[in-house]
């Protein structure tokens, strides 16, 4: 069979929010870089993921050209609503840090950046399968493939974008080891469902119960994404719709407020963990995003998160063409985790806050404790202006 040999100086594997960003960077700089997926480009422009975006992403999605579809279509949110039974309170974004968020979902951003690749004629190739990486202890790193057409293909570069995800292959290429993985798995999940309803409220909420936590988010003004905790073992099957719609009006509801409910077009339980995988170098193998870490979704912090390596990678690869220099390329793993650790600790923390353990965990001293937190931060501005600035998100280094 024959074997193609393609030569480049970026391979990045994944076409998620990581891969297809940093291939957007390296492009406006010059720098080649060819990006495999192993799914079809209708499935990664499907898959219901994020949905918030912190202020220092918007911003470099915009410098990056393609946040055209995203400042016209997106929502600006200057706040998030906090609540626990009988009382909701607003945290006012702009007052306490300055920043903002955007309502955008991850699709779009994922649409946005494919069409700006597809559109420059930058290769980006779906359907491979096979994936494997080669001498990254080297300076000729190879990454082998089997493209759509069945054809075995070898891809050549001076260094490989691990992006493909918690469950790809970049991660174990570094040998255990040299790896360090620091993971918590939560004891709950979330049921989360996608429905042609608008919003019942102007900006998100994160409801506190003692059945569950619930967090009203959305797409546009007339879809809404909405979440409901569950047990890790619960089956989307035992969950009809009225059930989710009736345990989000019992998990959000307040004297003069109510829910609409709508028609479900998406219902799908995602487990909770915090993982940190390091170091996120190895030789000429550089991680970025899922591939490195997960933070649960109670933060937003994801995507940004990705991002946010992605624009720490970049400025390296950037430097080290300019210059020969490989000093940020020496100091990307670090650099990287600094966030990395500050947006796991944040997800942690919201996590912790607003998820009741239920049924027979449930401890009512922890419940105190949460809802004490939550009159804390809603009622301290010192308090409220630090979930602010973290919600937000950070500076970029
Ligand atoms: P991604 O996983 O998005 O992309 C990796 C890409 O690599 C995929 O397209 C995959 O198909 C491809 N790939 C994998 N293995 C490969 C191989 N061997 N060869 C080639 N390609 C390969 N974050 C939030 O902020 N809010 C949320 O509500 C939220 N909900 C989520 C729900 C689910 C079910 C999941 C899994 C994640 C959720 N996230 C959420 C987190 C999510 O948004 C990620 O942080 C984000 O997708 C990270 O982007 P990437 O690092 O690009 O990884
Ligand atoms: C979403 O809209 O999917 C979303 C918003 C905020 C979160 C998690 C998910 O914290």
């Amino acid at each position: 069979m024959s074997t193609d040999v393609i030569r480049t100086q970026v391979a990045i594997i994944g076409a998620g929010p990581a891969g297809l960003l940093l291939g957007r960077l390296l492009a406006l700089q010059g720098i080649d870089a060819v990006i495999l997926e192993n799914r079809s480009r209708e499935y990664v422009e499907a898959r219901i993921r994020a949905g918030v975006l912190e202020h220092p992403a918007v911003d470099l999605l915009t410098e990056a050209g393609v946040g055209d579809r995203l400042h016209a279509e997106g929502l600006r949110h200057d706040g998030i609503y906090l609540q626990w039974p009988g009382e909701r309170h607003r945290i006012d974004f702009p007052k306490l840090c300055g920043r903002s968020v955007w309502v955008y979902g991850q699709t779009e951003v994922v649409k946005d950046l494919i069409d700006a690749r597809l559109e420059a004629g930058l290769p980006l190739l779906f359907d491979i399968s096979d994936t494997a990486i080669h001498d990254v202890e080297t300076d000729r790193p190879r990454v082998t493939f089997t493209d759509a057409d069945g054809v075995a293909r070898t891809l050549e570069a001076d260094f490989v974008a691990g992006c493909d995800g918690f469950h790809g292959v970049s991660r174990p290429t570094i040998p255990d080891h040299l790896r360090t993985t620091w993971e918590r798995v939560y004891p709950f999940a979330w049921l989360g469902i996608l429905a042609e309803v608008a919003p019942s409220t102007d900006e998100l909420i994160y409801a506190w119960h003692p059945d569950g936590f619930a967090l009203h988010s959305m797409r546009s003004t007339t879809r809404s994404r909405l979440y409901v905790q569950v047990d890790p073992s619960e089956k989307v099957e035992d969950w009809s719709d009225d059930r989710v719609w009736e345990a989000l009006a019992t998990r959000m509801a307040l004297p003069g407020w109510s829910l609409q409910s709508g028609p479900v077009i998406e219902k799908s339980i995602t487990p909770m963990r915090s993982f940190v995988s390091a170091p996120m170098r190895h030789g000429r193998l550089l991680l970025a995003g899922d591939a490195a870490h997960i933070v649960p979704p109670t933060g937003a912090k994801g995507l940004n998160l990705a991002a946010a390596d992605v624009k720490v990678l970049f400025e390296a690869l950037d430097s080290f063409y300019r210059t020969g220099s490989t000093a940020l390329l020496d100091a990307y793993s670090d650099t990287a985790l600094h966030r990395v650790w500050r947006a796991t600790h944040f997800s942690w923390w919201m996590t912790s806050m607003l998820h009741p353990a239920t049924g027979p965990g449930a401890d009512p001293f922890d419940h105190q404790l949460q809802l004490s937190q939550l009159k804390y931060v809603t009622s301290s501005e010192a308090a409220s202006a630090s979930l602010a600035e973290n919600y937000t998100g950070m500076p970029f280094a």
